[in-house]
Parts: structure tokens; sequence; C-alpha cells
């Protein structure tokens, strides 16, 4: 078995993993990161598409957005349909110039391994039996199995980047640490269509049959999804019942609706909320996924990544200037402010949209009251366009 020294050790390849190897490599930090999944799979996955204001600056400057500058879609505003009526949020007049910019992860990915492998940062995919030993040592140590050979790392520090599902999460001893989380009894079925976007802008909307949504990937390809049930089946949905109720939940007075296209992807996602904390144990320091999930409607869990991302090499890089762990110490009191802060946008954003099925006629009614008021009142909307297009860092 080979093993090498190096100052971080990163398990996960996904936006979060990948964007801290980055960061890393800026502030001159060596560090490895070992993936479970193959390339094609972490690059293929279709998930997230809205980058906040926030993303597309800290992007800018760690010198990530040439691409998304040129191909990335900016939007200046998104529309809130409900009633039979859409209302533009005006996002940019609310926020002094701020926007979201619709960019896939995909994209988002193959961005950061380019600038990884120019940077000739040290990453592996497809490895498994990942273990990691010695956490509340000095020197803990990241074992996987690559192309059938055993690896070693032993590592000043371990970030925890494997997701939701990882395993970085489970090694804090539940003495340790507490989580929060609540689950929604309802899903999306989500879809990638070759149609050229009907709208330039998202269309979020609430029908008396469910939650609807309108986004897109490029001139060329919209991305839908339709409130469903948590374990919705497929068979269930053939592809004309599927563009049947995105027409019904998203049509308007004004006789818009998504045009039609061939579909070339489907995906059931169910809904939650969790929050572990701390983000620290000892050596190990959790970001993105493995340490919060939200539900979809605010379009932050790649945007929270991001930012937890952007704390912990802040850490690093103080860490390795000064040898003070003080930052690093400081590392999951701050990004936990951020997450909660997301948590409650996106609780708020997920229960305003959606029907929920115990909701009755008086829930009904309240909820086309809140959405009343929030197109009505500039105080409204100017929340929502701050928290959308992203808060500050810090
Ligand atoms: P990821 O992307 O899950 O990456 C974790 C990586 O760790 C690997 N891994 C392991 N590696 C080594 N050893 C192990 N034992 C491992 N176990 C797991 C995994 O293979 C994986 O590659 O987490 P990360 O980096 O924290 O990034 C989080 C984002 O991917 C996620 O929050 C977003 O996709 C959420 N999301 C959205 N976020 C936004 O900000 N804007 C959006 O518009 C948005 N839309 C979405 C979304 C997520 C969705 N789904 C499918 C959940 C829309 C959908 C439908
Ligand atoms: C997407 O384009 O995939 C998307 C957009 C907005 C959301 C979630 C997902 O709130």
């Amino acid at each position: 078995m080979s093993q090498t020294r190096i100052p971080v050790g990163i398990v996960g390849a996904g936006p979060a993993g990948l964007l801290l190897g980055h960061l890393l490599h800026l502030a001159g930090i060596e560090s490895v990161t070992l993936e479970l999944r193959s390339e094609e799979h972490v690059t293929e996955r279709v998930r997230a598409g809205v980058l906040e204001q926030t993303t597309v600056d800290l992007f800018r400057d760690a010198g990530l957005a040439e691409r998304l500058f040129r191909e990335g879609l900016r939007h200046e505003g998104v529309w809130i349909a409900f009633a039979g009526r859409r209302h533009r949020v005006d996002l940019a007049e609310l926020t002094g110039g701020r926007a979201i910019t619709v960019y896939g992860q995909n994209e988002v990915i193959r961005d950061l391994l380019a600038a990884r492998r120019k940077a000739g940062g040290e990453l592996f995919f497809n490895a498994t039996d990942l273990t990691v030993t010695g956490l509340d040592s000095d020197r803990p140590h990241v074992r996987a199995v690559v192309d059938g050979k055993s690896v070693e790392w032993a590592c000043d520090y371990v970030a925890g980047c494997d997701g939701f599902h990882g395993i970085c999460r489970s090694l804090i001893p539940d003495t340790e640490s507490r989580a929060y989380s609540r689950v929604y009894p309802y899903g999306w079925l989500g879809i990638l269509a070759e149609a050229p976007p009907s709208s330039d802008e998202l269309v979020y909307s609430l029908h008396e049959r469910g939650f609807a949504l309108f986004s897109m990937r490029t001139s060329h390809m919209t991305r839908l999804y339709l409130q469903c049930e948590p374990e919705e089946q497929f068979s269930e949905w053939p592809d004309d019942r599927i563009w049947d109720e995105l027409t019904v939940r998203l049509g308007t007075g004004d006789g818009w609706a998504p045009h039609r296209g061939p579909i070339i992807h489907k995906s059931v996602t169910g809904m939650r909320s969790f929050v572990v904390e701390p983000m620290q144990y000892h050596r190990l320091f959790l970001a993105g996924d493995a340490a919060h999930i939200v539900p979809p409607t605010g379009a932050k869990g790649l945007n929270l990544a991001v930012a937890d991302v952007w704390h912990l090499a802040r850490g690093f890089a103080h860490r390795y200037r000064t040898g003070s762990d003080d930052m690093l110490d400081g590392y999951s009191a701050d990004a936990l402010r951020r997450a909660w802060r997301a948590q409650r946008f996106s609780y708020w954003m997920t229960s305003l949209l959606h029907r929920s099925p115990t909701a009755n006629q008086f829930d009904r009614r309240r909820q086309v009251a809140d959405l009343e008021y929030l197109v009505s009142s500039r105080a409204a909307m100017t929340t929502l366009a701050e928290n959308y297009v992203g808060l500050p860092l810090e």
C-alpha cells in the first residue's frame, strides 16, 4: 500500500469537493480528492441549474467564470404564477442590480474539473471502500481502493464533501452531533426536454393541482418540474401526461404555455430539509449536502455548498499562513448561520408554492392571500429577491 502525506484529504468530487480543491490550490495548499463514482456519472447527472449572484461573483473571483459568462443565462427577474395569472418579480431592480444565472450543475462540474486538471490537482474517480481513521489525532488517515490498489494518505485535515448519502457525516459520534430534519409529503417529477424555452425567465406556479416550475438550461433545452408523490412511479407518467399536466399547472390567462419537445431525461426527487450540527468533528469538516439538504424550491443547495467551501477554504488559508486554527474553529458556526437562512427561505418558498395533502380550505385561502401579498408588496418582493439572488458571504 502506498502512503503519502498531504495537507487536506477531500472526500467527494461534487461541486463542494471540486471547488474546495480549487480554492485550496489558489491559496497554495495541496489536497487530494477521492470520488466514489465515475467521472462520467459525476459530470452527467442532471441536478441544479440556478446560480446565485453570490456564487457567480465567487466563481469570477476564483477565475472560474469564463465559460459561465459566455454561456450562462443571466435572469434579472422571475415569475410567480397563481390563480391563472403571472406576476414578475424584478430581481435586479429590487436588489441593486443583482440577478441569478442559469448554468447547469453539469457545466459547473466540467469547469471545476478543467481547473483542477490545469492545476495538476490530485483527483481519483472510482475510489471505493473509503475509510477515514484517526480524526481525533493530529494525523487522520484516508484510505481507499483505486484501480484495484489500496491507497492511503496521511492528512492534516479531512473535508467531508460526500453529499447526503456519503459516509463522512456518520464519522461524527451521535453523542457529539445533532440532526434536525423535516420530510415533505411530496416530491418533484423533473424532466429535461429538447424544446426552446417559451419564457426568458423561470416561472414558479401554484395551481389547484399542485406546484409546477418552468426552468431551462440553454436556448434549446427546457427543464420542468411537477409536484408529485414522494415515491412517484414513472410508469404512471407517459410523456403526454407530463406535458398535459405541465400545461394545465403552468397555464395562465395570457395564453402562455411551455413549448413541447422530446423528453430526454426524467427523475423523481423526494423533498427534505436537513441540518447536522456542528459541521466539524476534530479534524473533519463537513461541507455541502453532507451537512445539510434543502428542498429544491429556493434553488439553494448548490449555492450553499459553494458558500460552505468558501468559508472552509478561508479557514484553511488562515491556518497554513499563520499556524492558527482560529478561523477553522469558527467554520461550523459561520456555515450554519448561512445554512439556517437558506433553510428558512427554502421552507418558506416550498410551503408557499406546494399543495399540501393535509391542507384544508382555510389553508388554501391563506396560501393565495400569502401569494397576493407577495406580488403586491415591494417589501415582500424584496425579501424574496434578496434571498433568491443570494445573501452576501460572511
Ligand atoms: P454532491 O453533488 O452530492 O456530491 C457529493 C459527491 O460525493 C460522492 N461520494 C463519495 N465519494 C467518495 N467516497 C464515498 N463514500 C462517497 N459517497 C458519496 C458522490 O458520488 C458525489 O459525487 O454534493 P455537494 O458537492 O455538496 O453538492 C450539492 C449539490 O449537488 C446539491 O445541493 C444541488 O444539486 C441541489 N439542487 C439545486 N441547488 C441549487 O443551488 N440550485 C438549483 O437550482 C438546484 N436544483 C438541486 C436542484 C438538486 C436536485 N436533486 C436531484 C436533488 C434540482 C434537483 C432536482
Ligand atoms: C432548475 O433549473 O433545475 C431549477 C430551477 C429552480 C429551482 C430548482 C431547480 O428552484
